[in-house]
């Protein structure tokens, strides 16, 4: 009966709630206090910002926003507004101390689950139909623990001038953060990590369907899927795209360190002009992490300890003028954003679009590296079951990878429920980012999300995938492949 679907959706939510809190402190838990307060790197927020901001959202959505609760402290809602603090501000507010802000996000969500247990979810509701706003917090919460991971990516232990430490690898000191156990990769089948595949032309459904659309059958996952995407991923529309090649596999470490070696962030050929002068300005010569060694190979650093990079790793940390110059070195250029959704989700036997790579099942360990399973991006070709209908592999997870499109809206697109999630960016210095990364939580992860920044940051977990025109025979017109 609806009555028992109403029940079963209020206990999915609920039970969701409470893992994404989890996921939150498993994250916060292993910090003192100092690291909470302290500012990593002055592009990103002292975590205990996060912390406050994740409850304060919760706040104005579940409670407020649902018309339960008229007082609150205006104060609160002044230090947790993104667009009145700028990030490098934020240390400086009067901000909650970690105990407050705990107090404070778990006072909130004791009444979240109150009001979400007598809540009627009306279907005739724009936030309440299928639970929306319930979604959006879960997925407003999952994202900043992505943001609190690349500032903790950032963290660097011993500080800036006590760098010579850093060479003893095996240091317990540089292992402040990173759990022990967490890079114990998958071993995956040998792959050609050169692979090229072609995507005929031709019209595929394009952004997230209506949760109503989508068919009976689907399973939880889809519909959830369809019901969670923001305003920016709507409407569902037909576009025709053109005939174009793609890489099988994200660029790896071996392919990036063969761009490197060839002179490839000197040589300004593969670079825009706008690209040259960042790279002049930062003075950036690999990746972010990336440590050069006495013989010529690389290291990796990340949480503050450091590995040995494995050729096969996928990369990640790295700008859009960054994916752009490696692009061109290989002969190809980024993909728009429809070239990228049309082959993470197209499926040309039946010529509907999935809401995931490989079908309609929620990501899974088998299917993709999402949820931290690895803490890093996996090595190429551990993920043949995530493959594409069209047979594109590691679409989500890992790393996002960055388009050629501006972030934009899409044709018919309304704002929904607030103009601050999405349409205050669009126009702006914004380049889309596809995929996910091994950082996203599963409930953020799908092939319609659009994820943005500036084509000059390279703090999020982001990596580049090859796209090719085509000669008039469907080959890619490459003149070199690494
Ligand atoms: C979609 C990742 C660009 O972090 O600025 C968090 C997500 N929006 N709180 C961001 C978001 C509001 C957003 N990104
Ligand atoms: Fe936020």
């Amino acid at each position: 009966t609806s009555h028992a679907d109403h029940r079963r959706v209020k206990a999915r939510l609920a039970a969701a709630l409470d893992n994404g809190r989890r996921w939150t402190y498993t994250l916060l838990d292993p910090l003192d206090d100092e690291a909470m307060h302290r500012q990593f790197d002055r592009i990103m927020s002292p975590l205990v910002w996060d912390l406050g901001h994740i409850g304060n959202f919760e706040e104005l959505w579940l409670l407020r926003g649902l018309g339960d609760r008229s007082q609150h402290d205006p104060d609160l809602d002044r230090i947790y507004n993104p667009f009145d603090n700028p990030r490098w501000t934020r240390a400086d507010l009067p901000l909650l101390r970690r105990p407050e802000a705990t107090e404070y996000a778990a006072d909130i969500r004791a009444d979240a689950l109150r009001l979400l247990d007598a809540i009627d979810l009306d279907p005739d509701v724009p936030l309440l139909a299928d639970g929306f706003v319930y979604h959006m917090v879960l997925q407003h919460e999952a994202q900043h623990q992505e943001t609190m991971l690349q500032a903790l990516d950032l963290r660097e232990d011993p500080r800036p001038g006590d760098a010579d430490e850093l060479a003893a690898v095996d240091d317990p000191r540089l292992q402040l953060y990173l759990p022990a156990t967490a890079r114990t990769v998958r071993q995956p089948r040998r792959v050609d990590d050169t692979d090229i595949v072609t995507i005929a032309g031709g019209p595929f459904g394009f952004g997230a369907m209506r949760g109503v659309d989508v068919p009976l059958g689907a399973g939880p996952a889809a519909r959830e899927a369809a019901v969670a995407a923001y305003d920016n991923e709507r409407p569902h529309h037909l576009v025709d795209v053109p005939t174009f090649a793609i890489d099988r596999f994200p660029a790896t470490a071996r392919r990036y360190a063969a761009f490197v070696a060839d002179d490839g962030y000197r040589e300004d050929r593969w670079w825009s002009p706008r690209g040259i002068e960042w790279r002049n300005e930062t003075g950036h010569t690999a990746p972010q992490g990336w440590v050069a060694t006495a013989d010529g190979g690389w290291r990796i650093r990340r949480f503050n300890r450091i590995d040995e990079l494995d050729p096969r790793e996928l990369v990640e940390h790295i700008s859009f003028f960054e994916a752009e110059a490696f692009a061109a070195w290989c002969g190809g250029r980024l993909p728009s954003e429809q070239e990228w959704e049309k082959a993470a989700a197209h499926d040309p036997a039946t010529g509907t679009s999935r809401p995931f790579p490989w079908g309609d099942a929620a990501p899974g360990p088998a299917l993709a590296n999402v949820d931290r399973a690895l803490w890093g991006p996996s090595l190429v070709g551990s993920y043949p079951q995530g493959a594409s209908a069209l047979g594109v592999e590691h679409l989500l997870g890992d790393s996002y990878e960055w388009t050629t499109s501006d972030f934009e809206p899409y044709p018919g697109y309304t704002t929904f429920p607030y103009p601050e999630y999405s349409e205050v960016f669009f126009g702006g210095d914004w380049k889309v980012l596809r995929g996910a990364s091994w950082a996203t939580r599963r409930g953020v992860a799908r092939t319609t999300f659009r994820n943005w920044d500036h084509p000059y940051r390279r703090q999020i977990f982001s990596g580049v995938r090859v796209a090719y025109d085509v000669d008039g025979v469907g080959r890619p017109a490459t003149p070199r492949r690494h």
